[in-house]
C-alpha cells in the first residue's frame, strides 16, 4: 500500500513534540527551528519509498525516515558552525547558531542523535526483534565514527593532491551513508533476501553516486558562472576552467543512465517504483540532464 508522505511532516511535528517534553525552552525551540525547517526531506521519501515497496507498514518507514531525518539534521546544523563550514544561512534561512548562538546549536546537534535512537526503538513493538537490530546495527554504523562522521573527518585531511577514489570515498560516507541507511533499514526490519534484496542494494549504491555526481557538476556550474561574472569584471581570480565541465557532464549522465538501470531491475522484480524512479529524476531534474 501507498503511504501517502504529506503526513509525514505531522509525523515529524508531533514526535520531535513529544521527544521535546521538557526540554529548556532554548534548547527546544533550537531543536524545532532546524528539524521543522523546509528541507526537501530526500531521506524519510526515500525510506517510506523502500518500506511500500517492500510492503511493511507506513508507521515503519515514517519512524525510519524521521530518525534519518534527525541525523541528518543534527549533521547540518554541526557542519554550519564557524569551527566547520561557518555557514550563515541553511533551508534559506540564517542558520542555528546564528538565532541560538554556537553553544545552544551544538546542544542541539547533540540532542538529536538520541532522540533518533528513542524514535527507533519503537520498531521493536512493530516488527521482528531480530530484523530490528540489523537495521538500528546499519544505523549506528551510518551515523556513526565509520559513517557519516568518518566521511566529515576524512575531508579534513584531503587536499588537492588526493585521488578521485580518496574523494569519491569520502563522499560516499559523507554523503552516501546516511542514504542507505534510509533504504536499507527497511530491507533490514523486512528480513528479505535473495534478488530482490539485492537489487535494492544496488539501487541505494547507485543513488548515492548519482546524488554526488549531480551535485559535483552543480557545484561546477555554479563555479563556472561565478568565474565568467568576474571574467567579465576583468578578474584576476578564476575557480575552475569549463573544459573541467565535460568530464563532470559525461559522469552525472553515465551515473544517471545506471541509476535508471537499477529502477529498471526493481521493477521488473518487484512491479511498481514509481517513487523510487521518481525521486531519482528528482536527482537530476534540476541540472536539465
Ligand atoms: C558529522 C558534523 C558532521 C557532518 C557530516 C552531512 C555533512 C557531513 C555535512 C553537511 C554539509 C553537506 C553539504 C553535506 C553533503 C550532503 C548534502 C548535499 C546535504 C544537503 O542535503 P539535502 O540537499 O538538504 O537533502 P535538505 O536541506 O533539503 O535536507
Amino acid at each position: 500500500m501507498k503511504t501517502d508522505f504529506s503526513k509525514f511532516e505531522a509525523f515529524l511535528e508531533s514526535t520531535c513534540t513529544r521527544l521535546l517534553e521538557g526540554v529548556p525552552q532554548n534548547l527546544r525551540e533550537s531543536i524545532r527551528y532546524s528539524l521543522l525547517a523546509p528541507g526537501k526531506r530526500v531521506r524519510p521519501r526515500l525510506a517510506v519509498a523502500a518500506s511500500d515497496l517492500l510492503g511493511l507498514k507506513s508507521q515503519i518507514g515514517f519512524t525510519i525516515g524521521a530518525a534519518i531525518e534527525m541525523i541528518h539534521c543534527y549533521t547540518l546544523i554541526h557542519d554550519d558552525l564557524p569551527c566547520m563550514d561557518n555557514d550563515d544561512f541553511r533551508r534559506g534561512k540564517p542558520t542555528n547558531h546564528k538565532v541560538y548562538g554556537e553553544a545552544v546549536a551544538l546542544l542541539a546537534g547533540d540532542s538529536l542523535m538520541p532522540m533518533a535512537w528513542e524514535l527507533l526503538d519503537s520498531l521493536f513493538d512493530q516488527a521482528d526483534t531480530h530484523q530490528v537490530r540489523r537495521a538500528l546495527a546499519r544505523f549506528s554504523w551510518a551515523v556513526g565514527p565509520r559513517g557519516v562522521v568518518a566521511g566529515q573527518a576524512q575531508e579534513f585531511i584531503l587536499d588537492s593532491k588526493s585521488s578521485k577514489t580518496e574523494v569519491e570515498a569520502m563522499h560516499g560516507l559523507k554523503t552516501g551513508a546516511l542514504f542507505d541507511a534510509s533504504i536499507l533499514m527497511p530491507l533490514d526490519v523486512s528480513g528479505l533476501e535473495g534478488p530482490k534484496a539485492d537489487a535494492l542494494l544496488a539501487f541505494s549504491k547507485s543513488f548515492g553516486l548519482a546524488f554526488q555526481a549531480a551535485d559535483d557538476l552543480e557545484d561546477l556550474k555554479q563555479d563556472t558562472a561565478l568565474n565568467q561574472s568576474l571574467e567579465a569584471k576583468s578578474s584576476e581570480r578564476k575557480f575552475v576552467n569549463i573544459g573541467d565541465f565535460a568530464p563532470a557532464e559525461a559522469i552525472a549522465r553515465e551515473r544517471k543512465a545506471e541509476l535508471f538501470g537499477t529502477c529498471d531491475r526493481l521493477e521488473s522484480l518487484f512491479g511498481n517504483t514509481t517513487e523510487l524512479r521518481h525521486l531519482s529524476e528528482q536527482v537530476f531534474g534540476r541540472l536539465g540532464l
